[in-house]
């Protein structure tokens, strides 16, 4: 891997694999909210996280007592306790007035050269994508931007390629969506999105884990032989829909190619707080924080009530998605 390439992460929380055959694991104090005895959310989910001058911020989805999902700013030191604001991060226009929205939901959290960028969904006329920047976690100005409604799941890479902005997205309806691929997109100015293209579609040589549809995670992370895209897939069961993710690895110089897709899902829900809750059996990962030994630490959203960290290493991914390639 590129030296220095994750070098803000250094220290950055992390556990060992329980066993070698271990291909992912979960962080022992999962979940990582009292969601139960908190004073103001109802459910903190789906969120992101970055390291921010050696301590880790966060944007939080959370829906207050009155089921209403915003995104909230989060502070912690050590990644696994958090302090959130209690008032939703105010996103202002470039000519300094607010941008709102009825409710916001699903951030990512990009590093871009010396500027945050969170990509989210808001629902304005439809859900659709939304880009806002910040050089402080104070002050987060919108980028005009020009997603079509309707679409989720947008996510940045953190570099341009070939002197490019490059998105991928999940256009879908303005409801629960029973369909859904992985578009990528191109922007010179991330104002103007064009040469839009398939990169991958749902249910790859019938791997019903991800019969119904699939959404980008967390920010591609780039290694020596590829960005790896970790993703959810959608299976429909009798009486719920099932959220696991997987991963796939995308041409470092080119990634509209998919050089490698995982046919196993990487993780399902299994434990409790993944199976029960506002929504069961949902594990939605939304950021990956990688270090420069490797090491990852993916946070994912658990049952639409809570978050959980899944720890694992960039050469355990790469082996995983070759060795179960589905090509
Ligand atoms: C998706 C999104 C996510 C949610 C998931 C499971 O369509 O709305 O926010 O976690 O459904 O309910």
């Amino acid at each position: 891997m590129e030296k220095g390439y994750y070098k803000d992460n250094k220290g950055m929380i992390w556990q060992e694999a329980p066993n070698d055959k271990a291909w992912i694991w979960r962080y022992d104090g999962n979940p990582l909210f009292d969601i139960e005895n908190d004073e103001y959310f109802w459910h903190i989910c789906n969120s992101a996280v970055v390291m921010f001058n050696g301590e880790y911020v966060g944007l939080f989805r959370c829906e207050d007592k009155r089921g209403i999902p915003d995104l909230y700013l989060g502070k912690s030191k050590d990644g696994a306790n958090w302090t959130l604001e209690t008032e939703p991060v105010a996103f202002y226009n470039p000519d300094g007035t607010r941008f709102t929205y009825p409710y916001a939901y699903d951030p990512r959290l990009i590093k871009l050269e010396d500027t945050y960028y969170t990509v989210f969904c808001a629902d304005i006329e439809g859900p659709s994508i939304y880009i806002a920047k910040t050089k402080d976690f104070k002050h987060f100005e919108k980028v005009p931007t020009g997603f079509l409604p309707f679409n989720r799941n947008g996510v940045l890479f953190p570099e341009k390629i070939n002197g490019q902005y490059v998105m991928l997205s999940r256009p879908s309806d303005d409801g629960n969506t029973p369909f859904g691929n992985i578009y990528i997109s191109y922007s010179n100015d991330m104002e103007y999105w064009g040469n839009h293209k398939l990169l991958m579609k749902n249910w790859l040589n019938e791997c019903y884990w991800e019969r119904l549809k699939i959404g980008a995670g967390p920010t591609p992370i780039k290694t020596d032989e590829g960005w790896l895209l970790i993703y959810h897939g959608v299976q429909r069961t009798c009486n719920s829909w099932t959220y696991s993710f997987g991963v796939a690895l995308l041409d470092l110089e080119d990634p509209s190619k998919v050089l490698h897709r995982g046919s196993r899902y990487l993780l399902t829900p299994e434990k409790d707080y993944e199976r029960i809750g506002f929504t069961d059996n949902v594990c939605f990962p939304t950021a990956a924080l990688v270090d420069d030994e490797g090491h990852v630490s993916i946070y994912y959203g658990v049952a639409d009530t809570n978050m959980a960290i899944a720890c694992t290493t960039v050469d355990k991914l790469l082996e995983f998605v070759k060795k179960f390639d589905n090509k």
